[in-house]
């Protein structure tokens, strides 16, 4: 029998490396998942966005494409706030939804898309139903190319269910070959501003740590002795937080951005939007006279960065390339960062405390997923990332991402079986854990080794730090009471502890990394009264 589109398609997800899809399935895909091959695990989300965030955390871990496998209209969009955030933090998804046939499109049938390929843009990279099933491999492996090109991301493919089955040709293999260097006289260019100036700095963003290039960015900055920044609210860390250079995270402010940049005459940002603000501000971009660079590999960026002389590299490559051309430098080393006081554990307890409790406990190799908005500076500054890959949250910040994105990362293990990886530590505010904690149930299902600490101060505390900014007393909606994390985790099969006293905080923290499968630990904390972003000083 001539080959169909199912066999085609899953043939060219093994010449990607691809064997495992999340999904959710419905009538719609049914053609599809049938048969289903037996080199291929099928991890279910019980939601589309848990299905979305796991597949985003897995292709994060293995630095390769995920599928997401998606239930037409609906399906699609509940998932779609995390396709936005896939698109944000460059995560290469490719999501593969089910669509109605196509002799039932003209009456508008049950479940299906009216206009697939409209709906998940502009957050996808490539977008398309093909016209005939014939091309589905096809549509398929241009998106794949399309997601793993730089800068990656999510792309989307519609499929109506009947194509499944209709005969295909097989997709040839292709490579495209997508590191690229940016122009040699812009690195020379670049590598002597850093050499003339007097005081630099690197801005390191998301894409180092996606690129794995963190070693060659410490090269460079010991070699040009410049203070190195986190850009403002980055998905990823990307430079060893305890190292001697490293200065902290900038705001997402712009005139605080501005202010934490002063005497630095020359500044690199380096696969990193640096730009990007949370709240309104004035004032100048940046200090005056200081002279901007970004190296990053998306044109986009280049295009909208409203300062600044762009080169166009992808990041490993761009770095490695700016060694040859930087002299190492001998001159004084910024200021040393200032690091907080240990806090001791009482109660009611502080969130500071919890860190500081955590930080000696942490397995090596720990990953860190974070969604606790409120909580994010004092976490940075008492659990310095130390790995590449140690750190992931949202970089767009639809909330919802953290706890499948960590269950996904967990599922990464070699070969092709579902495997446990690395240790996980999800550290997830009360309010952002319910956006998708039916996460909890696949990680229970698959004994994935992730420790969820529930920091629960009964509300959306980042928004009340955003009103008392703003001199808004009071807004609707902000206060969350009566959620049993433990008995939810329970009802969805994940073992849970609550913490009732500060003197068992260390012990239920302890217990939690041992376990060799899923735990959440609720931790009662206090709530701040600080306002958001507050001026330094
Ligand atoms: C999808 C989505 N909905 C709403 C928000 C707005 N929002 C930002 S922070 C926040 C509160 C999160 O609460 P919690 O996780 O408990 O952390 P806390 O702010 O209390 O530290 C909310 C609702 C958002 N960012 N994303």
């Amino acid at each position: 029998m001539a080959l169909t589109v199912r066999e085609a398609v899953f043939d060219l997800f093994r010449q990607a490396g691809v064997h495992t899809v999340f999904g959710n399935p419905g009538s719609t895909e049914l053609r599809m998942l049938r048969d289903w091959p037996a080199d291929f695990d099928y991890v279910l989300g019980l939601q589309e966005s848990v299905v979305l965030g796991m597949a985003a955390g897995h292709a994060i871990g293995t630095r390769g494409l995920a599928v997401a496998n998606l239930h037409s209209a609906g399906g699609v969009g509940h998932a779609l706030g995390a396709v936005f955030n896939a698109y944000r933090d460059r995560v290469p998804v490719l999501i593969l939804a089910g669509q109605q046939s196509r002799s039932m499109l003209p009456t508008r049938p049950f479940l299906a898309a009216d206009e697939p390929a409209a709906f998940p843009r502009p957050y996808v990279k490539w977008s398309g139903q093909p016209e005939r099933a014939q091309d589905v491999p096809g549509a398929v492996a241009e998106a794949y190319r399309m997601a793993m090109t730089p800068p990656r991301g999510p792309v989307f493919v519609s499929v109506p269910v009947d194509d499944w089955d209709e005969p295909a040709t097989p997709v040839p293999v292709r490579q495209v070959y997508a590191d690229f260097v940016g122009a040699p006289e812009a690195l020379r260019e670049l590598a002597e501003a850093l050499n003339a100036a007097r005081a630099p700095a690197l801005v390191v963003g998301a894409g180092v740590d996606e690129e794995d290039a963190q070693r060659a960015v410490v090269d460079l900055a010991e070699r040009a002795v410049a203070a190195v920044f986190l850009a403002p609210l980055s998905a990823r860390s990307g430079f060893p937080e305890d190292h001697r250079l490293f200065s902290g995270s900038l705001p997402p402010v712009r005139d605080q951005l501005a202010a934490k940049l002063a005497g630095h005459d020359v500044v690199l940002s380096i696969g990193a939007p640096i730009f990007k603000y949370h709240v309104p501000a004035d004032g100048p971009f940046l200090p005056d006279g200081t002279r901007l660079y970004h190296l990053d590999s998306d044109p986009v960026q280049a295009a909208w960065a409203p300062l600044g002389t762009s080169v166009l590299s992808t990041v490993r490559a761009g770095v490695t390339a700016l060694l040859e051309l930087v002299e190492k430098r001998d001159r004084p080393m910024p200021a040393p960062l200032a690091r907080p006081q240990a806090r001791a554990v009482a109660d009611p307890i502080e969130p500071a405390s919890v860190f500081d409790t955590l930080r000696p406990m942490l397995p090596d190799g720990s990953i860190l997923v974070e969604e606790a908005p409120s909580h994010r500076e004092e976490f940075h500054a008492r659990l310095p990332i130390t790995r590449p890959g140690g750190f992931l949250t949202t970089g767009s910040g639809a909330l919802g991402w953290a706890m499948p994105v960590a269950v996904g990362r967990a599922l990464v293990g070699a070969g092709t079986a579902v495997r446990p990886g690395e240790r996980v530590v999800c550290v997830i505010g009360d309010g952002s854990s319910m956006y998708s904690i039916q996460a909890l149930w696949t990680a229970a299902h698959y004994r994935v080794p992730v420790t969820f600490l529930v920091l629960n101060n009964n509300g959306y505390e980042a928004v009340k730090q955003l009103c008392r900014r703003i001199q808004i007393p009071d807004v609707p909606g902000t206060d969350i009471r009566g959620i049993d994390f433990v008995a939810v985790a329970a009802g969805l099969g994940c073992p849970g502890r609550r913490v009732e006293h500060s003197s068992e905080l260390a012990d239920a923290l302890a217990q939690a990394l041992r376990a060799d499968g899923p735990s959440l630990v609720e931790i009662p904390v206090t709530a701040g009264t600080a306002p958001a972003y507050p001026p330094a000083g």
